[in-house]
């Protein structure tokens, strides 16, 4: 508006319609090209789940969900950095991440599918902390890693992201414009091993009820 009074007083109208015509036509690509940089990233998730919908045995909705924040799934999202193309970057957002739980074995896995087999990432933290990252392809069912790597990554509990590097030969080398599919976040928890108690999952956040699902196609 500054700019077009400025020639308005100088009496440019041509310049004047020039500059009208120059300030619509950026108004109207500017979505086009931000929709189309910035996928897969923490504002345009794979993934976008509900919160405060942990369930108790992964069935049950329940109130209050206050003491259940550390495992509820805010979203997840994959990136690849240009300079560093031989790592997948996998990541999920809680919605308040501990570096330690107070009593439970708390278990944080993404897992997808490329090229007909699955995949996990996945990492538990307890009352004594983390364990290492973890990624490798895993049996049909998901339930157990056929082999795994330990990778990089990070807990960052004052983001609330978990994020794993993982290297690309170590998941079936997706290359350029492959698809990464099914990509499912999903949260359990559980008495820890040393208690004893029969390891089942007591609580879990799943994405069946997810807002937003979509592939990730790889860039690099
Ligand atoms: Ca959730
Ligand atoms: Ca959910």
């Amino acid at each position: 508006m500054v700019e077009i009074m400025l020639f308005n007083i100088n009496g440019g109208n041509q310049m004047k319609n020039k500059i009208i015509i120059i300030i619509i036509c950026t108004l109207l690509l500017l979505p086009v090209f931000s929709f189309s940089t910035i996928a897969g990233d923490p504002e345009n998730p794979e993934v976008e789940d509900r919160i405060r919908d942990v369930l108790l045995f992964g069935l049950f909705p329940f109130l209050p969900q206050f003491n259940f924040k550390y495992v509820d799934i805010i979203s997840a999202w994959i990136f690849e950095e240009s300079d560093n193309p031989e790592y997948l970057y996998m990541n999920i957002k809680i919605r308040d991440l501990q570096d330690a739980t107070e009593k439970y074995d708390a278990i944080y896995v993404i897992s997808w599918a490329y090229n007909s087999a699955t995949y996990s990432a996945s990492v538990h933290i307890s009352p004594e902390g983390a364990t290492s990252l973890i990624a490798g392809p895993t049996d049909e069912e998901g339930n157990d890693y056929i082999n795994y790597v330990v990778c990089e990554g990070d807990i960052d509990s004052i983001n609330d992201i978990i994020s794993w590097k993982i290297p690309k030969d170590t998941i079936g080398n997706p290359s350029i414009g492959n698809k990464i599919t099914n990509i499912v976040p999903h949260t359990h928890l559980r008495y820890p091993e040393s208690s004893g108690i029969p390891m089942v999952d007591l609580f879990k956040d799943l994405p069946w009820n997810a807002k937003i699902t979509k592939d990730y196609q790889i860039e690099y």
